[in-house]
């Protein structure tokens, strides 16, 4: 581990590096399998995380707007429920202009804060890094370029006393409902303070139409987000995708309660990636799966958190009930009898 710092700025590079070959061989496999997939977090290239930035801003993709709408009506009352000054420690970037909401209604209340993003992407971190020192004196920030799980140990290390775990957007949807509660009941255990506290994003059901319309946008953001995987595969891989040759779809499954997206062939064809030595068939109307985004009813959250040993404690939305924010605390001392 090494780690860099300036006067205000830590940045903790763990033992991890995303491996080189993670993404081929990721691809390689999700394109063997059938049905075909991807995983999502491949979308996050250069490319990828601009189109996100532009998607957040879309007049269909409400979630964005409900999440800051929520923040901005309910950050002070957030930060004075806790006694002591706590670090806040966040998971994945989300949009800096969500957390600074908060950042600004915690540093009111507790006068210094101590920021631990946990972000994949070192320049994501040193960027938004930078913003904030700019931006607010009695600000200290300790990053960790890593994985959620790699960086929230390290950072135990770095954190002491009350923590809050942030976790916004929605992001949690990404997961199947038993890796969501496994990966959180980890969040769980590495809270062991009786102030520490999850604050999670939570998309709610709704609507289907609603629903397909933010994942299938009128300017076709979200179609270029979902092909862009792979254009990402032709410029890293040596892929031949023809990007005309694929379609994007959104459906809302819910029985499963959750959009998926797929990149759908438009026709048979093979299609070679030189760099991984293979060549893949399509038939026509065959898709690849590339993202599952859940949203949740009501009664599923205090369900879901408490599998993972968190106990719901208070629940914010935005002012047309389209998400929520839910504050959690671990269940470590609870008593069986
Ligand atoms: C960043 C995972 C929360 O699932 O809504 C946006 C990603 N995909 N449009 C989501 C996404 C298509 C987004 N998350």
């Amino acid at each position: 581990m090494t780690t860099l710092s300036t006067a205000r700025f830590t940045l903790i590079e763990t033992e991890f590096q995303v491996a080189l070959d993670t993404f081929a061989h990721e691809v390689a496999a999700g394109l063997c399998a059938a049905p075909k997939t991807l995983p999502c977090r491949h979308f996050y290239d250069r490319r990828g995380s601009e189109l996100f930035e532009a998607i957040c801003q879309l007049p269909e993709y409400y979630l964005t707007r409900a999440e800051s709408e929520i923040l901005a009506v309910h950050a002070t009352e957030i930060a004075a429920l806790f006694d002591e000054p706590v670090a806040l420690i966040e998971l994945g970037s989300g949009s800096a202009v969500k957390t600074q909401l908060l950042i600004e209604a915690l540093l009111e209340h507790q006068r210094e804060l101590l920021f631990a993003p946990i972000d994949i992407s070192q320049s994501a971190l040193e960027e938004s890094a930078r913003e904030l020192l700019d931006c607010y004196e009695e600000l200290e920030v300790i990053g960790a370029a890593a994985p959620y799980e790699v960086g929230l140990a390290h950072l135990q290390r770095e954190v002491a006393g009350p923590q809050l775990v942030l976790w916004l957007g929605s992001s949690v949807g990404n997961f199947e409902p038993d890796a969501a509660v496994s990966f959180l009941s980890e969040v769980a255990d590495a809270l062991d303070g009786e102030a520490d506290r999850l604050l999670i994003g939570m998309d709610l059901h709704k609507d289907r139409a609603v629903l397909e319309r933010a994942y299938d946008d009128a300017q076709g953001i979200t179609a270029a987000f979902n092909l862009n995987l792979l254009g990402r595969i032709n410029r890293e891989l040596g892929g031949r995708f023809d990007l005309n040759r694929f379609a994007h779809r959104a459906v809302y499954d819910e029985e499963r309660g959750r959009v998926e997206m797929h990149l759908v062939s438009r026709a048979a064809q093979t299609v070679p990636i030189d760099e991984l030595d293979l060549e893949i068939d399509f038939a026509e109307g065959e898709t690849i799966h590339s993202e599952n985004s859940h949203k949740y009813r009501l009664e599923d959250i205090p369900n879901l958190l408490g599998e993972a040993g968190f106990e719901l404690e208070r629940q914010f939305f935005d002012s047309k009930r389209r998400f929520s924010l839910n504050l959690a605390r671990p269940l470590r001392y609870s008593n069986p009898l």
